[in-house]
C-alpha cells in the first residue's frame, strides 16, 4: 500500500509562526510521497474550555490556512474531524488499550493541567492522546508530520499499535513521527525559553497579524548579550531561534544562515529576518482573504469528510471484527 501521512492542527486560537514554519509549510509537497489526510482537529480543541463561536471561525480559519499554504485539494483529503463518527467510535474501543500510569506522564498533559484547578481538570484533556492515537491509525498513516511537543504522543501511538497487534494479530499500522531537522520548536520571541504557542500568545507571531506589526514584534525580539550572529542555543538562545525562523524560511541549512550574517550586528539581522518572514506571510495572507472571501473550503471540507467516511469506516469496522463486535 501507498504511504498514507496524516496530521492534525486544533483550531485552538490563531495560528503562529511556529505552526507554519513547524509543519503547515510542508504539509503541500508531501503529496509527492503519498496519499495525504489532513484535519482540523476539532474535537481536541475542546478539551480546553472554547467559546462556540471561536471555535467555529477558528475551524474556518484553519480550513482557509491549510489551503493558503498550497494544498492540491484534488490530491489531499481536508477535513473536520467531527465528521467523521468513526474517530469518536475509534476512540471509544482505544481507551481500553492505554493505561492511566502512561497517559498521566505526558508532558503536554502535565504542562496544561499544571495551570488547572484539579476539579477543572477535564477527562478529555487526559485522555487527549487516546482521541489522537485513534486519529492516526484510522488512516492507517504511516508517517505523521507534526512539530517536536507531539512527537511523545506519537510514541505512544505506536506503543498502543504494538500492544493491539500483539493481542488480535496485524491489524493496526505502524505510525512514525516525523519532524523537521530545522524548525521543529520554533521558541517564543519574549522568551526563548519557551516554545512558541498559540494558547500562551506572548511572543507569538501570528499568521493573521499584521505586516508591520509583524516587523515590530521581530525587531523586538529578546536578543543575549555579545554581538555576534551565532547558533548557540545555550547561550544564545534569541539569537538561535532568529537563525531557525530564517533558515526554515529560506531552506538553507543553519550554517549557511550563520555565513550570511558574519559580521551582522544584532540590528542588521533581525532586519534581515523581518523582511524573510513579512515576505512570506505576504503572499500567504493574500491567498487566505482570497479563500475566505470564495468560502472555496465549504466544498473542499464537504468532499473531504466523504473520503474520511470511507477510509475510516473500513479500519473502524476491521478493528470492531478483531476485538469481537459484532456487525450483524
Ligand atoms: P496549543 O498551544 O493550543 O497547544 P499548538 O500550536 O501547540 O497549540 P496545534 O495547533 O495543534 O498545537 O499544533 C499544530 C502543529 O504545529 C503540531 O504538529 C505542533 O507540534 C506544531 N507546533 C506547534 N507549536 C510549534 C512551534 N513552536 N514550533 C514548531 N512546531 C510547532
Ligand atoms: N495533538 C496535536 C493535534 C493533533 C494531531 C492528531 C497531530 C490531533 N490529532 C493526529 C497529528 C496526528 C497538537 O496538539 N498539535
Amino acid at each position: 500500500m501507498a504511504e498514507r501521512i496524516l496530521t492534525g492542527i486544533k483550531p485552538t486560537g490563531q495560528l503562529t509562526l511556529g505552526n507554519y514554519i513547524g509543519v503547515l509549510k510542508h504539509l503541500p509537497k508531501e503529496v509527492d510521497r503519498g496519499e495525504c489526510f489532513y484535519f482540523i482537529a476539532d474535537l481536541h480543541a475542546l478539551t480546553l474550555p472554547i467559546d462556540p463561536e471561536v471555535l467555529r471561525q477558528n475551524s474556518i480559519d484553519l480550513a482557509c490556512f491549510y489551503m493558503a499554504a498550497g494544498l492540491d485539494t484534488s490530491k489531499v483529503t481536508l477535513f473536520l474531524q467531527s465528521s467523521v463518527s468513526a474517530h469518536a467510535e475509534m476512540n471509544a474501543i482505544m481507551q481500553n488499550y492505554l493505561y492511566m500510569g502512561e497517559l498521566s506522564r505526558m508532558t503536554q498533559f502535565k504542562d496544561k493541567s499544571a495551570k488547572m484547578k484539579e476539579s477543572a481538570i477535564g477527562l478529555g484533556l487526559f485522555a487527549y492522546p487516546v482521541l489522537m492515537a485513534s486519529d492516526i491509525i484510522l488512516y492507517d498513516a504511516s508517517i505523521v508530520p507534526v512539530g517536536e511537543d507531539q512527537k511523545q504522543h506519537v510514541e505512544l501511538t505506536r506503543d498502543l499499535v504494538n500492544r493491539f497487534n500483539n493481542r488480535y494479530g496485524d491489524i493496526l499500522t505502524m505510525p512514525k513521527p516525523e519532524m523537521r531537522k530545522v524548525g521543529a520548536r520554533i521558541m517564543s520571541l519574549s522568551d526563548p525559553s519557551k516554545k512558541m504557542s498559540k494558547s500562551d500568545p506572548k511572543g507569538d507571531i501570528f499568521l493573521k497579524d499584521d505586516l508591520a506589526v509583524i516587523r515590530k514584534k521581530i525587531m523586538s525580539a529578546v536578543t543575549d548579550s555579545g554581538s555576534e550572529v551565532k547558533y548557540d542555543v545555550e547561550n544564545k538562545p534569541g539569537i538561535s531561534n532568529l537563525l531557525t525562523i530564517y533558515a526554515s524560511l529560506k531552506d538553507i541549512s543553519i550554517e549557511e544562515a550563520e555565513e550570511e550574517f558574519v559580521g551582522y550586528r544584532y540590528g542588521d539581522f533581525k532586519k534581515a529576518v523581518a523582511d524573510v518572514v513579512v515576505n512570506e506571510l505576504e503572499a500567504f495572507q493574500k491567498k487566505y482573504r482570497e479563500i475566505l472571501e470564495s468560502k472555496a473550503y465549504e466544498k473542499v471540507l464537504v468532499e473531504g469528510a466523504k473520503k474520511a467516511n470511507e477510509v475510516a469506516n473500513k479500519t473502524l469496522n476491521r478493528v470492531k471484527k478483531a476485538v469481537g463486535l459484532l456487525s450483524l
